[in-house]
């Protein structure tokens, strides 16, 4: 993987959250002159543009307490294939998001790519309701329990029957846990950093431990919400919940995945321009990433 050249895609996705508005979230952050700051650390970057989708403005029905199913079956497909040819590039996958049910279509695309692979889950949130546990019927509150092959077949189903297993996910900065996903998250033994257990350690301990216990993985995907970070600082998205990562928290651990080999591909989700003050929430993801690619800090 060579990761002086880097391909990035846009996935204006809303139909999996509450609000309208993480549709912006790839062009905004673009907006921020990233790409150039990119190509100023000395990499090609290629931008292969936003996979088109049909968000519609409203919520569609319920199907089945998955709203808006049946424009996201089609949509997550579409994004599942476009993600594969990403990974399928000589280059390293940059994904701009969206909200967090396309991490769906994506990790099962990097499932069919890489063999037993590990995900990195950076979140507030778990997202590890089915729709049977979830009391919104937001499916973007359910990827991973799709990934984990426990949701309704059609959306587990999505991508192929490519399953993430369960001792191969870490989660790190989570902090509002529903009942429903707590239950999941023991039964299965899931391994996560919450924020006090990140406070106490700091990141460097929580990384070492992270890929310690991912040892027997070779190919690891990193899924950065950002709302893992505090509301304060970075308020311009769906989902806010305060008492998160503070930003040299969320930049350092940025800075030490990206100089991790086993990290094969990094997708920054749920940044919606519409709700954010003075688009310090763009600003915040450019640095992450710039962060994530090399550029100095501190
Ligand atoms: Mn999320």
């Amino acid at each position: 993987m060579n990761k002086n050249n880097i391909s990035i895609l846009g996935i204006p996705m809303d139909l999996g959250a509450s609000t309208i508005g993480t549709r912006l979230g790839p062009d905004s952050i673009r907006m921020t002159g990233v790409l150039d700051d990119l190509i100023d650390l000395g990499l090609n970057v290629t931008d292969l543009g936003n996979v088109d989708i049909d968000n519609g403005y409203k919520k569609e029905k319920n199907v089945d307490n998955m709203t808006n199913l049946d424009r996201l079956l089609p949509s997550l497909a579409k994004i599942n294939e476009q993600a594969y040819d990403l990974f399928d590039r000589d280059s390293f996958p940059l994904i701009l998001g969206g909200d967090h049910s396309l991490v769906l279509a994506t990790f099962k695309a990097f499932l069919k790519k890489h063999d037993n692979p590990g995900l990195i889950y950076i979140d507030a949130h778990a997202d590890i309701n089915t729709e049977k546990t979830s009391t919104s019927g937001n499916v973007h509150g359910m990827p991973i329990a799709a990934l984990l092959n426990l949701c309704d077949d059609r959306l587990n189903k999505i991508g192929g029957d490519y399953y993430l297993k369960p001792e191969n996910i870490v989660y790190i900065a989570i902090r509002d846990i529903d009942e429903g996903e707590e239950k999941i998250i023991e039964d299965l033994n899931i391994k996560y950093f919450s924020m006090a257990e990140i406070y106490e350690k700091g990141i460097k301990k929580v990384l070492e431990e992270t890929f310690e216990y991912l040892k027997d993985v070779d190919n690891i995907y990193t899924s950065y919400d950002i709302d893992s970070i505090d509301m304060d600082i970075a308020p311009g998205t769906g989902v806010p919940v305060r008492g998160g990562l503070d930003y040299n928290m969320a930049r350092d651990i940025m800075s030490r995945l990206g100089k991790n080999d086993k990290i094969k591909g990094l997708e920054l989700v749920e940044v919606s321009p519409s709700l954010d003050i003075g688009n310090k929430t763009s600003l915040i993801a450019k640095e992450l990433l710039l962060g994530f690619f090399g550029k100095k800090f501190i």
